[in-house]
Formats: C-alpha cells, sequence, structure tokens
C-alpha cells in the first residue's frame, strides 16, 4: 500500500540470513526504529527463492546456523548432515518468531531505488509498491546470488513448453513425471537438481557447456553422539570457524602436494574424498590454488573418480573437466551426480563435441545441428553474482552518481561494506568481502556486527555521515586484485571472476584474504579501532 512518506533510523533491504539479524541488532541491541523490505512473502532469501529439487545447503548444518542465539542452538535440531531448503527455511521461520521479527519486515516488496540526500544527509528509498521511506542508514541484505542470469538464449518466446529458471522456482513444485525434461548448467544448482529430476522425469537430457569438477556430498543422518558433543562445544567451534580461513572446520595440509609421494598423496586424497563435502576442496594441499602442477594432480584424481563411476567411457570422457583448473569455480557437491548419466533416461549433449546450443525453438533446443524436443526445459545458469543485486537497487549517493558508473569496469568497494561517494550506506557480503568464499553466516555475522558497532559509534559519536575516503577504496581493490592475483583462480571462466555474463567487466567478485575470513575480521577490527581508519566521518 502506498503510504506518505515514513522516516526510520535505518532501512535494511532483504529478510534473508542477513536482513534478519541486521534487524535484530538495529532494533533490538541499539534500539533504532528499522524498516525491512523484502520481496519473498516471508523470511528466508535465498532460501525461499531456491526450490527446485536437491536444493540444499553445501556446508555442514552444524556451522550453518546463527551463533547469537545461544538457546536456540541448542534447541534447534538439523536433520541430516546438509541442510535441505524447507528444513532451513523452517529454521529461518523460527528464528523470526522466537525474535519477532516479522512486525518490522514488509513483505512482498521490493526496493526499486534509492537517493542520498546531501543536503539532509537522508536517504529516500522506494519499492515497487509505492512505499517512499527515508532513513539515515540504509543497509543492503540482498545476498549475493540472487540476481537470475537468464542467458539470452535465441528463440525462447517461440518455445511452447514450460520453462523455469532454477533460482525463482514455483512454490507448488513441478511435476516432472513422464515428461521429456532438460537441465541447461553444469554448475552447483545443476548437479545437485539433475539426479532428482532424473528420478522422475520420463528422459532427461543434460546441456553442459563445461565439465566441472565435482566431489562427493555424503549426506545422510549425524550420529546423536556427534550431535550431543557438537552442541557441547559450540562455543569453541564458533571460535574456530570465526578464526578460520573459510568459515569452516576445514584446515589445508600445511604441506605442497608435490612433496608428498604418490602413495601418501594419494592415501590423503582418498579420506578427503571419503569425508565428503568441502575437504577435498578446502582441506587439501597448501599449493593446490597456487601451482599448476600440485592443482593437476587434484584434477587427475577427480578425472580417475569419474572415469570409475561413468560406465560409458566416452560419457566419461565428456564428463571429464579439461582445460581448467581445479577449485577454481565454485564446488559442486554431489549425490549421484555421475551415477546419474548411467541411466538410461539420462542423454549429455556436450557443448565441445556434441555441439552448442544455438537457439529454443517452438519444441526443444537445437544444439550442434540437431534439435531435441521437450515438455519442460529447466535453466540452471546461475546468477549475476555478487554486483547484480546491488545495482539492481537503482542506487544515487552524492552528486546523483549511480553504482553502474562507478562499478563500470568492476566493484570498488572499501573493506566490501562501503562505497565511496555512498555515505551511510552499508552492504552485507558486499562484493570484495570473503563472503561467498566462506560458509556464509560466518561472514554475515561478522558484516552485520561490525556494521551495528559502526553505528553505534555514529550515534554515540554525534556523527551524521561516514563514508569509505576514494583513497582507502582504491588501496582495498588494488589488495583484492593483487592477492587473487596470485592464484589460479585469475584464470578461471567463473562467476567468480565475473566470466559468467556476457559484457560484464572481468574482476574477481569476493575477496580471498590472506589470512582466511579470520584475517579479514581482524582487519575490520583494526580499521574501527584505528577510528575508522579509512573512511571519512562529519
Ligand atoms: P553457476 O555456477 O553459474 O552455473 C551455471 C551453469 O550454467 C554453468 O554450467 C554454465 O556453464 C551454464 N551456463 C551459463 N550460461 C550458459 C549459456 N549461455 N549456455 C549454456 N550454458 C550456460 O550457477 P549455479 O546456480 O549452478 O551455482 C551458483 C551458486 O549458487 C553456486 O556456486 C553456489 O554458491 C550456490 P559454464 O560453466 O559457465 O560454461
Amino acid at each position: 500500500m502506498a503510504s506518505a512518506t515514513q522516516h526510520f533510523d535505518a532501512v535494511v533491504i532483504g529478510a534473508g540470513f542477513s536482513g534478519m539479524y541486521m534487524l535484530k541488532t538495529l532494533r533490538d541491541k541499539l534500539g533504532l526504529k528499522v524498516k525491512v523490505f523484502e520481496a519473498g512473502d516471508t523470511v528466508g532469501g535465498t532460501w525461499y527463492w531456491n526450490r527446485y529439487p536437491g536444493a540444499r545447503c553445501d556446508s555442514d548444518s552444524y556451522i550453518y546456523v546463527y551463533t547469537w542465539d545461544k538457546q536456540a542452538l541448542q534447541e534447534w535440531q538439523w536433520s541430516e548432515r546438509y541442510p535441505e531448503q524447507p528444513e532451513i527455511l523452517r529454521y529461518l521461520e523460527y528464528m523470526a518468531a522466537r525474535h519477532d521479527l516479522k512486525r518490522d519486515i514488509q513483505f512482498g516488496t521490493r526496493v526499486t531505488g534509492g537517493e542520498f540526500d546531501e543536503s539532509t544527509n537522508l536517504w529516500t528509498a522506494r519499492t515497487d509498491k509505492g512505499d517512499t521511506v527515508t532513513a539515515r542508514y540504509l543497509i543492503s541484505a540482498v545476498g549475493t546470488l540472487s540476481t537470475t542470469n537468464l542467458p539470452k538464449f535465441k528463440g525462447l518466446e517461440k518455445y511452447k513448453g514450460k520453462w523455469f529458471h532454477t533460482s525463482t522456482w514455483p512454490k507448488e513444485g513441478v511435476d516432472f513425471t513422464a515428461k521429456r525434461v532438460a537441465v541447461v548448467g553444469t554448475g552447483a544448482t545443476a548437479v545437485q537438481a539433475i539426479p532428482e529430476i532424473a528420478l522422475q522425469a520420463k528422459h532427461l537430457t543434460v546441456f553442459q557447456r563445461t565439465a566441472n569438477y565435482c566431489v562427493p556430498a555424503r549426506n545422510g543422518k549425524v550420529d546423536p553422539d556427534v550431535w550431543k558433543a557438537r552442541k557441547a562445544d559450540y562455543d569453541n567451534i564458533i571460535k574456530r570457524t570465526r578464526e578460520s580461513f573459510f568459515g569452516q572446520e576445514h584446515y589445508f595440509i600445511p604441506k605442497s602436494a608435490l612433496e608428498a609421494t604418490p602413495e601418501e598423496r594419494e592415501a590423503e586424497f582418498d579420506k578427503r574424498w571419503d569425508a565428503g563435502g568441502f575437504a577435498f576442496w578446502l582441506a587439501n594441499y597448501q599449493d593446490m590454488f597456487f601451482s599448476e602442477e600440485a592443482n593437476e594432480l587434484c584434477a587427475d584424481y577427480i578425472r580417475r573418480k569419474i572415469r570409475k563411476t561413468v560406465k560409458d567411457q566416452a560419457i566419461a570422457e565428456r564428463l571429464m573437466p579439461k582445460g581448467h583448473h581445479y577449485g577454481c569455480k565454485r564446488q559442486p557437491l554431489d549425490t549421484n551426480y555421475y551415477e546419474t548419466f548411467n541411466r538410461d533416461n539420462v542423454l549429455l549433449v556436450d557443448a565441445k563435441t556434441d555441439g552448442a546450443i544455438e537457439e529454443i525453438t517452438e519444441k526443444g533446443i537445437r544444439a550442434g545441428g540437431k534439435e531435441y524436443e521437450f515438455d519442460i526445459i529447466v535453466f540452471a545458469t546461475g546468477f549475476d553474482a555478487m554486483t547484480g543485486p546491488l545495482k539492481a537497487l537503482n542506487l544515487k549517493g552524492r552528486g546523483g552518481r549511480s553504482l553502474d558508473k562507478e562499478w563500470a569496469d568492476g566493484p570498488h568497494t572499501y573493506l566490501g561494506i562501503s562505497v565511496a561517494g555512498f555515505p551511510n550506506l552499508f552492504t552485507i557480503t558486499g562484493p570484495q568481502s570473503p563472503s561467498v568464499l566462506t560458509n556464509m553466516p560466518v561472514a554475515i555475522e561478522q558484516h552485520v556486527e561490525w556494521i551495528t558497532d559502526c553505528i553505534e559509534h555514529m550515534e554515540k559519536t554525534g556523527k551524521k555521515t561516514i563514508e569509505a575516503t576514494p583513497q582507502a577504496q582504491e588501496a582495498w581493490v588494488a589488495n583484492v586484485n593483487a592477492v587473487v592475483n596470485m592464484t589460479l583462480m585469475v584464470k578461471a571462466n567463473s562467476w567468480y571472476m565475473s566470466a559468467n555474463i556476457p559484457g560484464k567487466p572481468k574482476a574477481f567478485l569476493p575477496y580471498l584474504d590472506p589470512e582466511g575470513v579470520g584475517g579479514y575480521r581482524k582487519r575490520c577490527a583494526d580499521v574501527a579501532a584505528k577510528g575508522y581508519e579509512g573512511f571519512a566521518l562529519a
């Protein structure tokens, strides 16, 4: 409902993991008047929208939680090693109810614009429902993977069947029974969805542009004794994950893969493969992300696993990643992914050997000169990651500057939290912060707590504005690039490198701190301790 302009101390955009906690701290810790706008019709963010079959978190459930409600940590019980989408949504509903968050969240409302007024030092935010509100602080909690990437396939408008994108999945689900289905994409999402869809569909065709390195998730029930021990140890778990490299309890082998004997290496690889999850990716030899030779040893191990799992060696060959390094794109976790290609009702169409997608036709997809007919097409083609959701807010800072123009060659931020020329704007898990390279709740809590302390400081000292200085911002951008340039990650055509969207300026989107998320936490704390070094306060 459109209403007269209302004023708040802070406006938060988004009610997923980030926005909910931001509301909690600003309202209940600092006593501010806060308004949250959320496009979905309940809390959840990523977990509200991504309802495709097989959707689950790739972090272990015991660390995929808020750590600030100690009672909830004891009370809430995850049912499996990796929480499934409906269960995460139930968890977030439970937390929203425990802390009475919904009363300050306006659902079904998307923020469509915002301007900073230099004469009043206030932000004005507008929504698609006609709201206009003002606030001193504007906080984006829009998530990193929330702007859908639907590639501009020629002919999609002609297609007579049904099509869906995994990131905006219908609430009522999709019935694949007796249907001929296509899945386009083989990223982390598709790797979760493909085995599930194959079980239901009459026939499934997978369109692969780049073969991925998948490692087994090894989901399942967790031993109740393990749960008990974890619950008793939560204080230490929290400390360890906060100080860790990736916000997970994974630690590199402090040795080069090249120093190990072949037998020793194989045993270490086996251990991580058998453990499942991100261990193979994030707890491997420490030079895996730096040395092509070390990396190739990991890549070769996975290729051998694919060869063993997939019966038809011609298909195995197509599924084997070649020409890009292991681990430099987001690691997909698989549950029967490679096994799915042994099924009679599954066909792989590989862009490199069978031909790339040329167009969508009335009846299906034409690739490599051949038309494939489908009742349903599922696009698992990912997101305009990290910068996409922020640009979509149409924010105007000092002098009417827009993020679009300021970020013409990629993001420019200070610490991934603040943008020069956009006073009192904070971006939770923004570009150039560790965010997607970590277990998200760890990164989110660190940002929310830092922003809360910063706003408390502003309120106590009577400061009206805080903004990154252009110098600090450019030094940060240089730092982000200098670190990642030492790794193999820059060579990948990944969404981390903005390479998944034609025309998107090539830039590394997150931040890889040399000391991990723990090191980044210290850096941010240090900035605050030095009176917000690199920021201008007025
Ligand atoms: P991703 O990881 O971006 O994967 C998208 C997939 O779609 C990937 O296999 C792409 O191939 C493929 N793709 C993208 N555009 C096209 C076109 N135009 N034609 C054919 N194939 C295409 O997205 P996900 O949703 O799987 O994962 C995103 C994150 O969500 C994930 O990393 C987790 O953090 C959660 P490509 O490899 O680019 O050749």
